[in-house]
């Protein structure tokens, strides 16, 4: 049989196997659908001739990689390139799935050199796979690689040996293949001219993958690590075997039962994972997470960068923020844009992003950002099509339910507005005038409150947005709500979290939740097959962990003194959202998340090793009082007048 008839029966089978997909409920986020099926309908091997190489780096490590060129070589065209950990999961004669070919179908159509890759270590490739691998430190030793050097050996490489490319290259990814995007971004081929890092980590120790301000984000990390950062003997093109959650399809019951973090690779790994002993060796930010920050690299960005984040991302929405400011910061002249939407983590790629969870945002976000955003950027600058000349921010508003661009992010006429927590569960504007008043509640680490309703073992896309009903009558979770607003409230940008806080154990951790309480006559959804009850509904807009130890400083830690009052000031990373008229603000704070975040045993040991009875019951208290206002300071902003 010919191979172009073969392709063909392939093209058609993986077509088949798409709409069977799409059949089977809860397999594909909400809103995947149409995405794959536009996507699905061009046929990939009719126009693309495809070839697979062993690219040599500095040190002669050879990195696998495969290179789908346009079959009409009568242009030129710029070269796209993709490096991911996960596999690049076409091999031999297959070609790659919707998601992998490109940031959106017009990118296939319109033709480009698309470059996959399987990092160094994993895979097809050789070598040693390290997991955010830092930038190496001496940069005169020509041997020494990190995934800055293999961007620039491989963007060297082809552009000796590909035919028909016009000399230009764009690197995009999301999550870790934002951050091999960021990587290729640091000390920059001269040919690289537009990089989208989507969804990269930046800081792992402070807000992204692995903790937020320290406390350790235990059911991700548990089933990426299982996944991705299985050791393996040699190359191949195998994926491993999942770990299989023997105990309980529950991870809120699996991870109360599994015992010390210091001991899961062994009990459940059987060691395969040598990653997770870091968790253990490096408790605080020293230097092996503060050489992984990528905001450390971040000078001399010359090429423009599109920077691409969402909202609701329950992995690394801390890190694009994060890598935006520090460009603009290191490099003011750089190009550079931040878009954000109403998003999951990678949503604008594999959802229309008109939903997430129950929440609907009244049209095709992510249609409208390929559309608009990401394909004109690289048709820009990569081949000088379009007018693409965009503000520095392309943001979109929920709550209101519209896209707005900004000079700058966060808009500089935000209103930084205390949000003060009262007696009796209230919040408002103004400053509370008692002294010695606080509420306080009993934590009892043994009986964890959950981060989400949905049965699972790993966390899953939509708990960052999800109704916090189930949780606020707890007796352990502090609900603080505002009076129905008279008028709307939108708020852009960070939101700051100012405790005051006393306990009579000697660490704690502290989870503020801001939400958007609805009015009880909030229309539900029409059609409504999940028969969702909208009135009352309690929208997660934005919330934060911290761990108490680390309130002044992530490499320094100190236990909390005993029934001392003491604040505990962080940040809920950047929102844009509009409480509308007829809605309430309400603030839920409390002391566990699980198993989205480990136990914190309450007082001051080593947390990776606390066994069960290490694990002890607190009194927290939470002050509002005139001398110890707990509060949020919020970003208000009125966007009729606002660029
Ligand atoms: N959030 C994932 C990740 C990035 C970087 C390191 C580890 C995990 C991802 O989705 O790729």
């Amino acid at each position: 049989m010919g191979i172009e008839i073969m392709r063909r029966i392939e093209f058609l089978l993986v077509t088949l196997i798409l709409a069977i997909t799409l059949l089977l409920p809860g397999f594909v986020a909400a809103g995947e659908e149409e995405a794959l099926e536009k996507v699905a309908e061009y046929d990939v091997a009719a126009h693309y001739d495809k070839a697979e190489y062993m690219v040599p780096m500095r040190d002669g490590v050879k990195i696998f990689t495969a290179v789908l060129s346009p079959k009409d070589t009568s242009k030129t065209y710029p070269i796209l390139l993709y490096r991911t950990p996960y596999s690049i999961r076409f091999y031999g004669e297959e070609f790659p799935p919707f998601d992998r070919m490109a940031p959106s179908g017009p990118f296939i159509e319109d033709g480009y050199i698309f470059v996959y890759q399987d990092i160094r270590g994993t895979y097809r490739s050789e070598g040693e796979f390290e997991v955010i691998k830092p930038i190496r430190a001496d940069k005169n030793n020509f041997q020494a690689s990190d995934d800055s050097s293999d961007a620039y050996d491989t963007i060297d490489w082809l552009l000796e040996n590909i035919g028909n490319h016009n000399g230009r290259v764009g690197q995009w990814g999301v999550s870790y293949m934002g951050w091999t995007t960021v990587m290729g971004m640091v000390d920059a081929h001269p040919a690289l001219k537009a990089s989208s890092p989507q969804a990269s980590p930046s800081d792992m120790f402070r807000g992204d993958d692995w903790h937020h301000n320290g406390a350790f984000r235990l059911m991700y990390a548990f089933w990426w690590m299982s996944r991705a950062a299985q050791q393996r003997d040699t190359p191949t093109e195998q994926r491993p075997e999942p770990f299989h959650y023997d105990g309980s399809p529950w991870g809120y019951e699996f991870f109360l039962q599994s015992g010390p973090v210091s001991e899961l690779n062994e009990k459940y790994f059987y060691g395969a994972i040598p990653a997770w002993k870091d968790f253990i060796e490096h408790p605080n930010y020293d230097e092996f997470w503060q050489r992984q920050n990528a905001l450390h690299y971040l000078d001399n960005i010359k090429h423009p960068i599109l920077n691409v984040a969402g909202w609701f991302d329950a992995e690394d929405f801390y890190g694009p923020v994060s890598i935006y400011q520090e460009i603009e910061k290191r490099n003011p002249e750089n190009n550079s844009t931040f878009v954000s939407g109403p998003w999951y983590h990678g949503g604008w790629v594999k959802s229309s992003g008109r939903s997430l969870g129950d929440i609907d945002f009244g049209s095709e976000t992510s249609e409208w950002y390929k559309e608009n955003v990401v394909f004109p950027f690289f048709q820009f600058y990569l081949k000088d099509k379009g007018d693409w000349n965009p503000a520095e921010a392309i943001v979109f508003e929920t709550g209101g339910n519209n896209w707005h661009e900004f000079a700058s992010w966060p808009p500089k006429k935000v209103k930084y507005t205390n949000l003060y927590f009262h007696e009796k569960g209230q919040l408002g504007f103004e400053q509370p005038a008692e002294s010695d008043a606080q509420d306080s509640y009993i934590s009892d680490p043994h009986k964890p409150v959950p981060f989400s309703t949905e049965i699972r073992t790993n966390p899953g896309h939509t708990w960052m947005i999800e109704d916090q009903r189930q949780v606020s009558t707890r007796p352990d979770v502090l609900v603080y709500q505002t009076a129905v607003l008279e008028e709307d409230v939108t708020i852009a940008g960070p939101v700051g979290v100012k405790l005051f806080v006393s306990t009579d154990g000697t660490d704690a951790d502290y989870f503020v939740k801001l939400i958007d309480v609805f009015p009880g006559d909030a229309p539900d959804p029409d059609p409504n097959p999940k028969a969702i009850v909208m009135g009352h509904y309690q929208m997660l807009v934005g919330v934060e962990a911290m761990r108490a130890r680390y309130r002044e400083s992530m490499s320094d830690p100190r236990p909390l003194t005993r029934n001392k009052v003491t604040p505990v000031n962080f940040t809920i990373w950047d929102k844009f959202h509009t409480f509308k008229k007829g809605h309430r603000i309400m603030v839920q704070v409390h002391y566990t998340w699980f198993p989205a975040y480990d136990r914190n045993p309450q007082q001051y040991i080593d947390i990776y090793s606390a066994a069960k009875d290490d694990l002890k019951v607190a009194t927290q208290r939470i002050h509002r009082a005139s001398e110890a206002p707990s509060h949020l300071v919020l970003p208000v902003i009125n966007i009729a007048g606002a660029q």
